[in-house]
């Protein structure tokens, strides 16, 4: 292995081992990357919530589609609430109650895996059924962590 080669990788592995806040240049980084991350999520969760709600047609392809955006979205705003990084409409208590914070991510992250699985049968009920309770691990994390 070069030199170069042999850095590159030292560095690559040190980059993934370093906490999530040091992934950002500046804490206000971590901020728009959250907010980036959830406003992408809830404009693909609108369109299924249109779609199960009867207000455009359904597509199943569309839903699979959508669905898959926002489970894969559900993943990613934790990294961006790092330590240093309070402000936007986040509460502190994101700061302060951690392992409560983190039981919303996960519930989050289970209710939307299920949301694009149950899109992916293609058929609407399937869809319908899925995503009451995913609007509930929104809103659940919103009611004790997001200023309004
Ligand atoms: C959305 C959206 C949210 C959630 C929440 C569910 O479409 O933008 O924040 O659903 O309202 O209760």
């Amino acid at each position: 292995m070069t030199r170069l080669a042999s850095f590159t990788l030292a560095a690559a592995c040190a980059a993934m081992s370093l906490p999530a806040a040091a992934q950002f240049a500046k804490p206000e980084d971590a901020i728009k990357y959250r907010q980036s991350a959830l406003f992408v999520m809830s404009q693909h969760f609108g369109r299924l919530g249109a779609m199960a709600n009867g207000r455009v047609p359904y597509d199943a392809a569309a839903a699979a589609a959508n669905a898959e955006v926002v489970a894969d979205m559900a993943r990613l705003p934790w990294a961006g609430f790092g330590p240093g990084t309070e402000g936007g409409k986040a509460r502190p208590d994101v700061w302060k109650e951690d392992a409560k914070f983190k039981e919303r991510q996960q519930k989050l992250i289970e209710e939307t895996g299920k949301l694009a699985t149950a899109a992916k049968a293609g058929n609407l009920d399937a869809l319908k059924v899925q995503f009451g309770p995913t609007a509930a691990s929104c809103k659940a994390c919103h009611d004790s962590f997001r200023n309004q």
